[in-house]
C-alpha cells in the first residue's frame, strides 16, 4: 500500500508524556537537560520528530509558556528534529492553557480530534476547542498532527477539514494512538479499519500503548505508515524488561523500518512529508 512518504519511515519519539511519575520511572526525561540529551540520542538512531510534554521543577506536567518557549529554543539549538508540542497536556489541564501552547510557536503541535475515556479519566476535546486549535495553528503557521484515539474521530477530522480548510503547510498527517483503555484497541484489524477513514492523501503514523506497541508498529509498517515510539506510550521493552531509555525504543523501530525496506526519514525529508518549514 503506497502512502505519502512511504518509501521511508518518519520516526517520532514521544519521550515523556504526562502520565508517568519520575518517582516510578527514574529514566523518564523530565528536566530540560534530560530532554535535550534524550532528543539528541534519539536523533542519532533515526528519530526525525520529537513530541514534547514538559515537566516543572517538581517533575509534574506543566504548560508554562515561558518553559515551553525555552524548550522549543533548546531543542532547535541542539537538534535538527521537528519540534512538536503537545496541546493535549494532562487530562486535568484547562482548555485556555492548552490553547496557549501555540504561542510557543513550535514547528508542529498535536490536535486531538475528540473526547475519549482515558483509563479512569476523561480526555476532553470539545468540538469548539478542536476548531480553535486548528484555526490557531493555521494563523501561526504551525503544522498540526491530528491525534486519533478512536475511529470515529477520523470522521470528525474530515468534517474539520471540510468546514475549516487544510492546515498550515497544506498536508494532512494523522497519528493513530491505539490501545488506550477507553479508545480503539491496538491491533492489526483496527488499524486496517481506521485506514479506510483517513482523509484522501493523508499520511499517518501509529503508536500502540503498552503491550500493543509491537503489533501496532508491525502493522503500521506493513501498511505504509509511519511510527511513533517513546516512554510516553510504553515503559516496557519486552515482558519483564523495563525500557532502558527512549533511544532504545527508537533504535528498535529504526531496525524494523530498515528490515521493511523503509528506512528512517531524515528530519529534512520529514519536513517535506509534513509540510513543515525548513
Ligand atoms: N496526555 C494525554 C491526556 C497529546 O499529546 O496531544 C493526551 C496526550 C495527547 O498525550
Ligand atoms: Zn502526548
Amino acid at each position: 500500500m503506497s502512502r505519502p512518504g512511504s518509501h521511508g519511515t518518519l520516526l517520532t519519539v514521544a519521550p515523556t508524556g504526562a502520565e508517568h511519575a519520575k518517582a516510578d520511572v527514574p529514566q523518564l526525561p523530565v528536566t530540560l537537560a534530560e530532554l535535550v540529551r534524550t532528543a539528541q540520542a534519539c536523533e542519532q538512531v533515526g528519530a526525525a520528530m520529537v513530541h514534547v510534554h514538559i515537566r516543572g521543577a517538581d517533575a509534574k506536567p506543566t504548560l508554562d509558556l515561558g518553559l515551553l518557549k525555552e524548550t522549543v529554543a533548546a531543542l532547535r539549538e541542539h537538534t535538527d528534529l521537528i519540534v512538536q508540542l503537545s496541546t493535549g497536556g494532562a487530562v486535568t489541564d484547562p482548555e485556555a492553557d492548552r490553547l496557549r501552547v501555540l504561542d510557543a510557536l513550535p514547528d508542529s503541535a498535536s490536535c486531538t480530534m475528540g473526547t475519549v475515556n482515558f483509563g479512569d479519566d476523561v480526555f476532553l476535546n470539545r468540538w469548539e476547542f478542536v476548531v480553535a486549535l486548528h484555526k490557531g495553528m493555521q494563523e501561526r503557521g504551525i503544522v498540526p498532527e491530528y491525534e486519533i484515539f478512536d475511529i470515529g474521530q477520523l470522521a470528525s477530522l474530515r468534517r474539520l477539514l471540510d468546514q475549516h480548510g487544510l492546515p498550515a503547510g497544506g498536508k494532512v498527517h494523522v497519528d493513530l494512538v491505539m490501545g488506550v483503555p477507553g479508545g480503539m484497541p491496538g491491533d492489526a484489524e483496527t488499524l486496517v479499519a481506521a485506514l479506510r477513514l483517513l482523509p484522501e492523501g493523508a499520511s499517518f503514523s501509529a503508536t500502540g500503548i503498552g503491550r500493543t506497541t509491537l503489533p501496532v508498529m508491525l502493522t503500521a509498517l506493513a501498511a505504509g505508515g509511519h511510527l511513533r515510539v517513546g516512554m510516553e506510550d510504553t515503559i516496557s521493552y519486552a515482558k519483564g524488561q523495563p525500557v532502558r531509555d527512549n533511544a532504545q525504543l527508537v533504535a528498535r523501530a529504526a531496525g524494523l523500518a530498515k528490515i521493511a525496506q523503509r528506512p528512517p526519514l531524515s528530519p529534512a525529508q520529514a519536513r517535506a512529508l509534513l509540510g513543515v518549514r525548513s
